[in-house]
Parts: C-alpha cells; structure tokens; sequence
C-alpha cells in the first residue's frame, strides 16, 4: 500500500514537472511571435519609394540625387551593391549615411540581412555585399540618413 502510494506521488510529479513544461514553453513562444509579428507590422507600414532601375537617377531631396547599382546582375551568392551620391552640381558626397536590408518578401524575415551600413570606399562609393541565399524576387530597401536624420527611403525589387 505503501509503494502504492508511493508511486503515485511520483506519477502526480511527473505529471506537474510537465504540466509545468508545456505551460512555460508555449507561453515564451507566443510571446516571441507576437513581438516579431508586430515588428513586421510597424515594418511594412514604413513606406520605401520604389526607385527608378539601377545606374538612373534617384531624387532624394535636398539638392541630391543617388544612383545605384551592383557589381553584376543580382544571382545567387553575393553580390556588391554599390551607391553614388551626387549634388545637383555633379559632386559627389560622402556624408550621408545609407544603409540597406534585402530580404525576401514571400517569406519575410527568413533571410532578412537587417538594416546593415555601408562601408565609403575610397573612390567615395558606398558599397555592401548583399547575399542572395535563395531564387525568387527579393527586395532591398535603402535608407539615407543626413545627420542622423532619414531623408529618403526607397526600395528595389528584383527577381533572381
Ligand atoms: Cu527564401
């Protein structure tokens, strides 16, 4: 009787310690999806121009305008994208701040690089290595800053 008893203790445990796993476990989870979803959200609200096809000119207000453009034709594997920008004078400047994010839309966040800086490269480009993991149409949005400021946010879709 005593066993018994005693081994029901231990079954009622065994079934708490578990209870206890599944109660935890899916609440963490749920809780990471909703704040992921709800970064999504606030991502796709932010509107990013679609810019004009690579090596045109691209208006980014105050007097400047980009052109951008990549080492090859985007395929699989990396690719080095590459941005120019010009005031109306022809100079090129290289105080703005541009950052970049390629990501894939039919499966957003699966691949995303996060928003990642440009390096300046001697010749006063800015650049970044992009990867493309996957075939199908991916997207990149380019963010300008001007003082720690967002001055232009556009984006360009591609297929691979
Ligand atoms: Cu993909």
């Amino acid at each position: 009787m005593a066993f018994m008893k005693n081994g029901s203790f231990t079954v009622l445990l065994s079934f708490l310690l578990i209870l206890c796993l599944l109660s935890v476990s899916p609440a963490e989870t749920r809780g990471q999806k909703s704040m992921g979803a709800r970064e999504a959200k606030a991502e796709e609200a932010t509107v990013y121009v679609p810019m004009p096809e690579p090596g045109k000119k691209v208006v980014i207000g105050n007097g400047y305008y980009l052109v951008y453009g990549f080492d090859k034709k985007p395929k699989l594997g990396t690719v080095i994208m590459k941005v120019e920008i010009f005031s109306t004078e022809g100079r090129k400047d290289t105080s703005f701040g541009v950052k970049a994010n390629a990501d894939m839309p039919s499966m957003r966040g699966a691949h995303s690089s996060g928003d990642r800086s440009f390096a300046v490269s001697r010749r006063g480009d800015y650049v970044l290595p992009i990867s493309i993991v996957m075939p199908g149409d991916w997207e990149i949005k380019l963010t300008v800053t001007k003082d720690g400021k967002i001055i232009y946010r556009g984006r360009h879709d591609f297929n691979v």
